[in-house]
């Protein structure tokens, strides 16, 4: 049965996949790099050298590691301008009754984001204490699709990963939840989630005891 729902933050919870974009996208400018449509799906739920190693694949130049390092501090200060204002208005609708129905459901709930800006988002909106187990980003070696961050989500929550559920709202999530051997909830356009078992067009459509239900039936 499950036991415990681990969810992405960026895009699923907070409203900030626009913001990362468009950190990416002003930096883009800068370096005269082609930004689209494409591109940015490609990008979301992609850790920030993951990230800016997508978005150099056209780059009219290459850069030193020196320089990258230098272009994913410039689009993190970017992003952490729009953030500064940030606070609970800044949940994603339905986010937060998502993630207390889960706990009130008797399960664990996890956090799994590629983001270093996380804890200090998560107290932005006022949800940190929410969590059971929250993901260092640090810690983690390889990016999303590789499924290390959804199994060290399950390891730090103490639950099996076949009895977890992930939700994500990018490709990459998606593929590295279904990775981890988990049921793989997608929110957001089917187009984008082709991988997962179900799509939600956002967590106000969040149900706990459907899924709840269908373990317990199988
Ligand atoms: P940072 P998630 C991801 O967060 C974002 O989707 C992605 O756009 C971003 O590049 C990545 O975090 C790293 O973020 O630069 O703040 O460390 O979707 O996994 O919550
Ligand atoms: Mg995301």
């Amino acid at each position: 049965p499950l036991r415990a729902v681990i969810f992405d933050l960026d895009g699923v919870i907070a409203d900030t996949a626009v913001v990362h974009r468009s950190a990416w996208e002003k930096l883009a400018q800068e370096i005269d790099a082609p930004f689209d449509e494409v591109l940015a799906e490609r990008m979301k739920g992609v850790d920030r050298r993951g990230s800016l190693e997508i978005l150099l694949e056209r780059a009219p130049r290459a850069y030193t590691e020196a320089e990258k390092d230098e272009l994913g501090e410039r689009k993190n200060r970017y992003y952490r301008e729009q953030i500064g204002s940030f606070g609970p208005g800044n949940l994603l609708p339905g986010a937060r009754h998502a993630v207390e129905a889960t706990r009130n459901a008797g399960l664990r709930v996890g956090l799994a984001s590629a983001s270093r800006n996380a804890p200090l988002l998560l107290e932005r909106l006022g949800i940190a204490d929410l969590f059971d187990y929250i993901v260092d980003a640090s810690t983690i070696e390889r990016s999303k699709p590789d499924p290390e961050i959804f199994l060290a989500a399950a390891a730090g929550l103490g639950v099996a990963p076949a009895a977890c559920l992930g939700v994500e709202d990018a490709a990459a999530g998606i593929a590295s939840i279904r990775a981890a051997g988990m049921v793989a909830v997608g929110v957001g356009h089917r187009e984008a989630l082709g991988e997962a078992d179900v799509v939600l067009p956002g967590l106000t459509a969040f149900r706990i005891g459907e899924f709840v239900e269908d373990q317990d039936r199988a």
